[in-house]
């Protein structure tokens, strides 16, 4: 096999199903033409940024490596946001860029820049595969992106290393876990036992050991929040489950409520900027420590999480929690979360009318969530069974992820679908996309919050009692522009409207967009609820 035709088998079998970017002259076409040999379709998107959201997203729903591939120079400049949102969604995703020769560095400086340098800050490693045996340099690279802290990895190739022979694919080794720390372990149960009230706050690495946890969960009895990234590692119909923590005052009383925080597999990448508010001890059961944190854990248990939850689940016994407390925290959170907005469709029935309409069509769609102000809805009101049921950019929670991975979804998983909740200002920066939709034939259906505003700073600004500049538009016609990119288009005032375009478009094969009209007046009351 030639270097390209490796580093395809190589993806394949580690589960890698697509390849999403914009292709330069040089390797990128040596990966085109192989792709399909070894089972890997190329996505051709409209914008590197976006295809690198959508590696992210890959990533996240199947567990393999995701992948973006650009040219050189302005491509690979294109493509670092997504690189940036994989670093700090903690996504194992490949950027696979075209590189120079050392001949053509000597005379060229057109389009030129120390590749290396640029995407330095963002990747865990790099490589050129141009040593005596590219296989290695493969596997090493692939791995090291594989490992906590999971993340984005460089492999710059040049159309002649692509060519190369690397030889033949090794059998992979054995993936031996390290074993539980037995003192810290110990450490951890005694804290266990000591506690009456526990809560467990789980968070985005506990996407992988959900079934342990939950049974952790069951034993204790203790309530359970989230974070956004964790959505569905406790089901939000169990009993225990509580809502979403975010660092912030909404969830608060239940914390204040317990004599014991277990972190289970929360990054601190995923809280808000406000300093820790709790003086209970903390137990930090994760993938590693951090350097950087909110609060310096009491005790930690740090590897592998299914095999720790499962150890903890073993000792404990059941807490003093009441069900009925757990269930009234729960209330109180979603009912400090409603609508006071009037006019147009109120953001949290934009989500359950969505659920609602879904059920019907016997679907089960992912959804996907922009940043802005329509996530407190979109977040909250979307009921989850399982990890990743929503996917969202909340460690580096940048505008423009939430349709280039509803793609994603949809392309994993055409018979249910995918739903992209977005706000108008993340739309534009990626609504190109939609004609990728249309073209790949992905099922998803973007749910635009129209509010002719980047309403999460339009709040802060008159939190700030500063004018109102430069956070508002006029609101484009977003059902005539997805027309022209060859989806069908929706525009809903009321939710008579809304449902039936919600009906409408869960009637499609292809992609939809139902641009709702939003009154933002209510928005300022949940970001006071969630923050403070
Ligand atoms: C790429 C990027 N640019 C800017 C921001 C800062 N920011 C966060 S939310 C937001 C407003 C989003 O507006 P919109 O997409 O319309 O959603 P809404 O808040 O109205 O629901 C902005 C500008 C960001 N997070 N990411």
């Amino acid at each position: 096999m030639n270097t390209a035709e490796y580093l395809l088998a190589a993806l394949a079998r580690r589960g890698t199903k697509r390849i999403y970017g914009v292709p330069g002259g040089g390797s990128s076409l040596d990966i085109i033409a192989a792709a399909e040999r070894f089972g890997i379709r190329f996505v051709l998107a409209r914008h590197e940024g976006n295809a690198a959201m959508m590696a992210v997203a890959d990533a996240e729903v199947t567990g393999a490596p995701g992948v973006v591939l650009t040219t050189k120079g302005p491509g690979l400049m294109n493509a670092l946001n997504g690189i940036a949102c994989a670093a700090l969604e903690r996504a194992p995703v490949l950027l696979l860029t075209d590189g120079f020769t050392e001949k053509q560095l000597s005379y060229i400086t057109h389009q030129v820049f120390d590749q290396r340098n640029v995407s330095a800050e963002l990747v865990k490693g790099y490589t050129q595969a141009r040593s005596e045996n590219p296989a290695a340099e493969i596997e090493a690279l692939l791995d090291l992106a594989m490992q906590a802290p999971i993340g984005p990895v460089h492999l710059d190739l040049t159309s002649e290393a692509a060519r190369r022979p690397a030889g033949e694919l090794p059998d992979l080794p054995a993936n031996i876990g390290t074993p539980l720390d037995n003192a810290a372990l110990a450490q951890a149960r005694a804290m266990l036992a000591a506690a009456r009230k526990p809560v467990i706050l789980a968070g985005v690495e506990a996407v992988a050991a959900a079934e342990p946890l939950r049974a952790l969960v069951a034993a204790l009895g203790c309530p359970a929040l989230v974070t956004y990234k964790a959505k569905g590692v406790i089901a939000d119909a169990d009993p225990h489950f509580v809502g979403i923590f975010t660092g912030g005052s909404l969830e608060a009383p239940c914390v204040q409520d317990a004599d014991l925080i277990i972190l289970a597999g929360l990054d601190p990448v995923e809280l808000i900027l406000q300093p820790w508010r709790y003086s209970a001890p903390v137990l930090d059961v994760g993938l590693r420590a951090h350097p950087v944190h909110y609060v310096t854990p009491t005790a930690s248990l740090h590897g592998a999480l299914a095999p720790a939850f499962t150890a903890l689940a073993e000792s404990a016994s059941r807490s003093a929690w009441d069900a009925a407390v757990i269930a009234t925290h729960r209330d109180t959170m979603r009912a400090a979360l409603t609508w006071q907005g009037s006019g147009g469709v109120a953001p949290p029935r934009i989500v359950t009318l969505a659920q609602e309409a879904a059920r019907r069509a016997g679907r089960t769609p992912r959804i996907s969530v922009d940043a802005g102000a329509h996530m407190f809805s979109a977040t909250a009101f979307w009921e989850c069974a399982a990890p990743r049921d929503v996917l969202i950019s909340n460690g580096l929670a940048s505008m423009g992820f939430a349709l280039p991975a509803a793609l994603t979804a949809a392309l994993e998983n055409p018979a249910d679908g995918a739903i992209a909740f977005t706000g108008d200002g993340g739309l534009m920066m990626c609504i190109a996309e939609i004609a990728t939709a249309a073209e790949s034939g992905a099922p998803c259906i973007t749910i635009v919050f129209n509010d002719g505003a980047l309403s999460l700073i339009d709040i802060k600004q008159q939190q700030r009692q500063l004018p109102p500049e430069g956070v508002r538009w006029a609101r484009p016609d977003f059902a005539a522009i997805a027309e022209g990119f060859g989806a069908t288009g929706f525009r809903a005032a009321t939710e008579a409207e809304y449902i039936t375009a919600l009906e409408a478009a869960f009637a499609l094969q292809g992609p939809s967009l139902i641009d709702v009209t939003v009154d933002p007046a209510g928005y300022t009351a949940q970001l006071q609820a969630m923050r403070g």
